[in-house]
């Protein structure tokens, strides 16, 4: 999480420009609504094929109007920032590395194993967890430790869907999220930087929260490898690094486990990361952030407390004192 700032690099595209996406995703709607009046089915046979979609399209999934662009007072991020300046410790710590490398990681086949406090405990293929709850496109905005940030169209939906499949037990308080170690695929697990596997965790009234999203795309697309394929978490009040990609195992406990950013640096980084200007990291400010996509020199915008999402989340913290608790 260095603080040095890089010039994004922006690779010769390969991707489909959020124009393309736009107006696919309006002719798909225009469909459907034919298809709605006169019976048509079968609609993903006949979605052309987008110029350059690198990515499988998510067919049908529909955008959450609650959650929408609209309702964020900034532009979406384009598909080429969200995918090419990303933080991805496991692929190195330059913020092209992900692009550059993730490429290689293995995401078939690919299990999430759900243990710990639970009365059903159970290993999920992808293709189960895929259909176990209808998807939804939420736009959010995504704010990192480092002061820069993007409003990203995530597809996915509640954590909670999951959760409550394996039924958690009285005891359950913590949910941790842990990622994958692929160690020909993922040349940063020789830094020692993090204790690997990077692990995260939030408390289990956080995890159940309608916002926290267990994410499979965004653009319509499944998540690119750099953004945490085939699934991560999403928690958009706190900081990104909260939000672990590339998940193979989610374990409920009683007591709160490690996690990676708090284990190596716990003035720095805190167990509740939410967003919060009036916390300063204490080598720098959170009081604005920069927004990625804009004029290198652009000034930056002022930090929203739980980043936006206060009217939501702020009863979670009632009566916690925010500055001890960062
Ligand atoms: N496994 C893993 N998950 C991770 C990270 C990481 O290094 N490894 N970085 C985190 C940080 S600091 C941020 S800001 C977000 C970045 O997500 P994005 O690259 O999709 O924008 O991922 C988070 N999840
Ligand atoms: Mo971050």
């Amino acid at each position: 999480m260095s603080s040095r700032l890089r010039y994004p690099r922006i690779p010769a595209s390969q991707i489909t420009p959020e124009s393309v996406w736009q107006s696919r995703r309006q002719w798909m709607q225009q469909m459907a609504g034919i298809a709605a009046g006169t019976g048509l089915t079968g609609l993903g046979a006949v979605l052309p094929q987008t110029a350059a979609a690198a990515l499988p399209a998510m067919d049908g999934i529909q955008p959450n109007p609650q959650y929408s662009a609209a309702k964020i007072d900034r532009k979406l991020t384009t598909e080429k920032d969200i995918t090419s300046y990303n933080n991805f410790y496991e692929f190195g710590t330059g913020k092209s590395d992900p692009l550059d490398y993730a490429g290689k990681m293995r995401i078939e086949p690919w299990q999430v194993q759900v243990s710990g406090e639970v009365e059903k405990p159970r290993t999920f293929d992808l293709d189960e967890l895929v259909k176990l709850a209808p998807q939804e496109e939420r736009v959010y905005r995504l704010r990192c430790v480092e002061a820069w940030s993007m409003v990203i169209p995530w597809v996915g939906y509640p954590l909670s869907a999951l959760l409550k499949q394996v039924q958690p037990t009285s005891k359950a308080k913590y949910v941790q999220f842990v990622t994958d170690t692929q160690p020909e695929a993922m040349p940063g697990l020789n830094d020692r930087i993090i204790p690997w596997p990077y692990r995260e965790a939030l408390r289990m009234d956080e995890a159940m929260h309608p916002l926290t999203l267990l994410t499979f795309g965004l653009y319509g697309k499944r998540l690119p490898n750099q953004n945490g394929a085939p699934l991560r978490i999403i928690v958009p009040w706190k900081y990104g690094f909260k939000s672990g990609k590339s998940l193979v195992r989610i374990v409920l406990s009683e007591s709160r486990p490690e996690t990676s950013w708090v284990a190596i640096a716990p003035s720095e980084y805190g167990f509740y990361a939410n967003v919060n200007p009036d916390v300063p990291h204490p080598r720098w400010s959170q009081s604005h952030e920069r927004v990625i996509g804009g004029g290198f020199f652009d000034p930056k915008v002022p930090t929203l407390k739980f980043n936006g999402y206060a009217e939501q989340v702020a009863s979670l913290y009632s009566g916690m004192d925010l500055r001890a608790n960062y």
